[in-house]
């Protein structure tokens, strides 16, 4: 794939080629852990990809390997920004802005794939949990330590790893913090496939490719649908929103408007009431 840089960043590379966008978090002398300004980064490139109507499918995923020849995908919050009220950013405020960005990746209409090659810990296993697929590399590590370094992430982080790995492995995942192989992870249903880390981005795009050859509007919808089962009245919207895009498109919802522009009342008779 010919990647195509879109836009110069200091703590991720954003690339897209042929309807993939590619976001890497580049701070491999820190396992890619984040601090505010990587989170900011994320959160621009990820709304690029969503405003992006050639973009369908995003992989994200961690620069490696570093030059000790470990790799990361992500090790989460950056401790040495940690402060008293959050991470602290350039400006001196203390954030937790991961959390906006696990919206955006969970609701955004086009499909994340998470490509873990080496550690995804703390709130960088969460990162690859909210994501839809997870492609691991043979090397990757996966699990979580908030207990350990004083915290936790009691959304997503919790309810949904419950609902993917089931209550009784999360409880041990966060109770424990410990670390397990990618095999374990697939045993645990955490991630689709694993594969040899060479091989880790050519399969990413492999199945990227394979997404792109289906319906846009089939698989948003589905996106939706498979969130709305965990997200409460914020899913219901989600899903919702989509059944009024798909009502704009009919000729029945054109009618309303159209009556409205041409100051009549709408003629909604023509339409059947369909069983
Ligand atoms: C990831 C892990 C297991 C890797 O271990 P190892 O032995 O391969 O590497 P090492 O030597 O620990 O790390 C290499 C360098 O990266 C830094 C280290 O400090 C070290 O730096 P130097 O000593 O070479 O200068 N590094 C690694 N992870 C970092 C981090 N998260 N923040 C800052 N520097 C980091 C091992 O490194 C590890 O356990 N890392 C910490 C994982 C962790 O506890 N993350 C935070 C969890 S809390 C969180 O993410 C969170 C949340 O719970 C709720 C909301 C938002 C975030």
């Amino acid at each position: 794939v010919a990647w195509q840089d879109v836009k110069p960043y200091e703590d991720i590379v954003y690339q897209k080629a042929d309807g993939i966008a590619k976001i890497t978090i580049n701070r491999p002398h820190k396992r890619n852990a984040f601090r505010p300004k990587t989170i900011v980064e994320l959160y621009e490139a990820f709304s690029n990809a969503r405003e992006d109507s050639r973009i369908g499918v995003v992989l994200l995923t961690g620069a490696g390997p570093h030059t000790d020849g470990k790799y990361a995908f992500c090790s989460g919050g950056d401790q040495s920004v940690r402060g008293h009220g959050g991470y602290v950013d350039e400006g001196g405020v203390p954030r937790l802005n991961v959390l906006d960005l696990q919206r955006l990746i969970r609701s955004m209409p086009k499909v994340v794939i998470a490509l873990v090659a080496g550690y995804a810990i703390g709130g960088g296993h969460v990162l690859h949990v909210v994501c839809d697929l997870t492609i691991a590399a043979d090397n990757a590590v996966f699990g979580q330590t908030g207990p350990k370094v004083g915290s936790f992430d009691g959304g997503f982080g919790a309810s949904y790893l419950s609902r993917m790995v089931g209550q009784k492995k999360a409880r041990e995942i966060w109770y424990l913090c410990r670390q397990y192989s990618a095999q374990e992870a697939l045993d645990m249903g955490m991630v689709n496939c694993v594969v040899p880390v060479v091989q880790l981005e050519a399969e990413g795009v492999q199945w990227a490719q394979e997404i792109l050859q289906k319906s846009p509007i089939a698989i948003r919808c589905l996106k939706a649908a498979f969130n709305a089962d965990c997200d409460g009245q914020a899913g219901l919207q989600e899903l919702a929103g989509n059944a009024t895009l798909l009502y704009y498109m009919t000729e029945e919802g054109s009618e309303g408007r159209q009556a409205f522009l041409e100051k009549r009342e709408p003629d909604f008779r023509q339409y059947p009431w369909l069983p």
